[in-house]
């Protein structure tokens, strides 16, 4: 079963979002299969946002993001990388579509709430840089057939 990196991150915690954004994945049928509470730091920064690091944002991308500590998830389902992303929505949640958690909560063009892996080679690079593999758990939950079924992990194997 695919599984991607969510991080809530600073603002999320200090508005009290939390539970809300949690309730959403849950509620599509996205299992928790990783979850932390941590503080990035410096390190962790530069290896996550490798991509920007030379980018002109990244000095006040690491100042947000080592502000306050964050929750790291692994959310493991169906196409969970499209179908997280999906729910994320755009960056910033002054463009970000209403019905996607950036664009439900937010407007800010510096905060926005949540990170999750573009695409499957992000979400295998970004695991396991906030997950040790014991950290990680597999296990079944009784209504797992009433959420998918085989033909849906055929079909979201293509997304
Ligand atoms: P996304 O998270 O939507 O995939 P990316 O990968 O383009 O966005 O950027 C990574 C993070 O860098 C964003 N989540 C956002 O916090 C920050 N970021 C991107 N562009 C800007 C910008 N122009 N100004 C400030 N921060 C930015």
């Amino acid at each position: 079963m695919e599984r991607t990196l969510v991080l809530l991150k600073p603002d999320a915690l200090q508005r009290g979002l939390v539970g809300q954004i949690l309730k959403r994945f849950e509620e599509k049928g996205m299992k928790i299969a990783g979850m932390k509470m941590m503080q990035m730091t410096q390190e962790i920064a530069a290896r996550h946002y490798r991509a920007h690091v030379e980018k002109g944002f990244y000095p006040s991308l690491v100042k947000f993001m080592t502000s306050s500590p964050i929750i790291a998830l692994a959310i493991e389902g169906v196409g969970a990388v499209h179908v997280c992303r999906k729910m994320t929505g755009a960056t910033f949640g002054l463009k970000a579509e209403p019905g996607t958690i950036r664009g439900d909560y937010g407007v800010s063009t510096s905060f926005n709430l949540i990170h999750s892996s573009e695409d499957k080679e992000s979400a295998a690079w970004e695991l396991p840089i906030f997950f040790k593999e014991e950290e990680l758990f597999g296990y079944s939950k009784a209504l797992d057939g009433w959420v998918s079924c085989e033909e849906d992990l055929k079909k979201a194997a293509s997304l």
